[in-house]
């Protein structure tokens, strides 16, 4: 079912995820709900934290096709290399998109849907998803990564967002 996205500066964003302890069905339902949801918004990665559910589960796709789904449960950088800058955006923070500097190769390493350990390097696209979802299990959002003037501006604009619902 498709989930709520909870919406910068909704405090809930700012939780620290959980290590998952054992992959069951629960968990199962999490990652089949969470997809659903990133497919629907539309977008190419999501985090448990953004929609309320607080342990360290991540769903990517950056395919064209939207047809290369990749679940990350538990995920650790373990190597990072080189530097990239891309304009990022986050859904749960709409309509905003900005510039914010990432490694430009990395090496993961996780459990997939079933619980199985194993490891993935990415680079680009791949790479700045997958480190802007692991800010979100930590917290974190991109704006964090910004000047303190911008992200004034941005919250004051986000808070007049809000009342005007
Ligand atoms: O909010 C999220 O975590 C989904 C993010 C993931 C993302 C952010 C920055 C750079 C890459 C991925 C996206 O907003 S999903 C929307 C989107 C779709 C296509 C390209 C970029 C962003
Ligand atoms: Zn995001």
């Amino acid at each position: 079912m498709i989930l709520e996205i909870l919406k910068y500066p909704d405090k809930r964003l700012r939780t620290i995820a959980k290590p998952v302890q054992e992959v069951n069905s629960e968990i199962k339902k999490q990652v089949k709900d969470m997809f659903e949801t990133m497919y629907a918004a539309p977008g190419i990665g999501l985090a448990a934290t953004q929609v309320d559910f607080h342990q360290r589960l991540i769903v990517i796709d950056v395919s064209e096709e939207c047809n290369e789904p990749l679940c990350l449960i538990n995920p650790e950088i373990i190597e990072k290399s080189g530097e990239i800058e891309y304009e990022e955006g986050c859904l749960s923070v709409p309509n905003y998109y900005e510039n914010v500097k990432r490694s430009n190769e990395i090496k993961v390493s996780a459990l997939n849907e079933l619980g199985q350990p194993f490891e993935i390097d990415a680079d680009e696209t791949l790479a700045v998803c997958i480190q802007h979802e692991m800010d979100h299990l930590n917290g974190i959002l991109f704006v964090d990564h910004l000047s303190k003037l911008k992200q004034k501006r941005l919250k004051k604009k986000a808070e007049k967002q809000s009342k005007k619902l």
